[in-house]
């Protein structure tokens, strides 16, 4: 593990950006481009981070961006990629910077694509959870029970596992990581900027607006989503599968679970079910097949 001492001084998320006070994507952002470096280009489709980085001619980010639709984060990073490898230019790392609508949803053709290709960039999805910029309606990536703007009484579906989906793309690889822990979210980026090929890392983003939280509890409900089991940290690498953290921890029986609602109660947005015991049960079982599923694949991978 890397401290944050030890982590470059140098920042290429300005301060003066446009984030709401307490955004957990800009924690995440912030943390990516340290281990990524001044020699990244970013896509960034339409998502909050767009309206974040501020009105062109002035930027908050240190390095060059292009803003693009919301389905194109990674066709715009593969023709990147595909530009950079042309002027044998072989430095810079491309890095598609997308929201949970722009990857679950809208995005997942182009990505799937991407991957399909071999194409050699890192896409980060930024999850929080939501359609977050046009006023929080749900996404693929929204859980079970949670309300949104178009989930009035909370939310029917679970989430889609897109980190499966891609792992089963066969790309070299796949991490999941959060906001709250930028120590193993920065190794992780550090880790896939030396890999070549499609990289995908998902990272959990508590965002108090669309959750109804206060500003200040952002990497507070980081670290209950890790430690309820509800984000399971993981890293998929040379075809092996790794838990990390405390989801090391808990897959290693040192550190126990807490009850998931421990992780909901302190969220206005799951208020629709807080109450209903059938649909905290199902919460706690759908976290209980998912690491079920995860112990497995790591036993078939090794
Ligand atoms: C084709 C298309 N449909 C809809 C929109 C409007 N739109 C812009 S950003 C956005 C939501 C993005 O959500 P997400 O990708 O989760 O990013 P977040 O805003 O949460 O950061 C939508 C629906 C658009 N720009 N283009
Ligand atoms: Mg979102």
């Amino acid at each position: 593990m890397v401290s944050i001492r030890d982590m470059p001084k140098e920042e290429l998320l300005l301060p003066g950006h446009a984030a709401c006070p307490g955004c957990g994507a800009m924690i995440a952002l912030r943390y990516a481009l340290k281990a990524l470096g001044k020699r990244t280009i970013m896509c960034v489709p339409a998502c909050c981070t767009s309206v974040i980085q501020g009105l062109y001619p002035h930027t908050s980010i240190a390095v060059p961006v292009l803003n693009i639709a919301f389905a194109a984060a990674a066709s715009t990073a593969s023709g990147i990629s595909a530009g950079l490898k042309a002027r044998n230019v072989e430095d810079v790392t491309v890095l598609a910077w997308a929201g949970d609508g722009g990857t679950y949803d809208i995005g997942i053709q182009a990505l799937s694509g991407a991957a399909e290709r071999g194409d050699d960039i890192i896409y980060a999805c930024y999850d929080n959870n939501a359609y977050g910029n046009t006023g929080i309606q749900r996404s693929g990536a929204t859980p079970y029970g949670a309300w949104t703007t178009t989930t009035p009484t909370g939310k029917k579906e679970h989430r889609k596992p897109l980190e499966l989906i891609m792992l089963e793309h066969n790309i070299p690889y796949v991490a999941t990581a959060c906001s709250a822990f930028p120590d193993d979210l920065y190794m992780k980026f550090k880790k896939a900027r030396k890999i070549k090929g499609p990289r995908f890392i998902l990272i959990l983003s508590p965002c108090p607006i669309a959750w109804r939280f206060p500003s200040w509890s952002t990497v507070e409900i980081g670290k209950l989503a890790v430690k309820s089991g509800a984000w399971v940290l993981w890293e998929y690498h040379n075809g092996k599968l790794e838990f990390t953290g405390w989801s090391k921890l808990i897959a290693e029986g040192k550190l126990k679970k807490i009850p998931v609602i421990e992780y909901l109660k302190h969220q206005g947005r799951f208020k629709p079910i807080l109450k209903d015991e059938k649909a905290i049960n199902e919460i706690e079982r759908r976290i209980n097949d998912y690491w079920k599923f995860m112990k497995a694949l790591k036993e078939a991978l090794k």
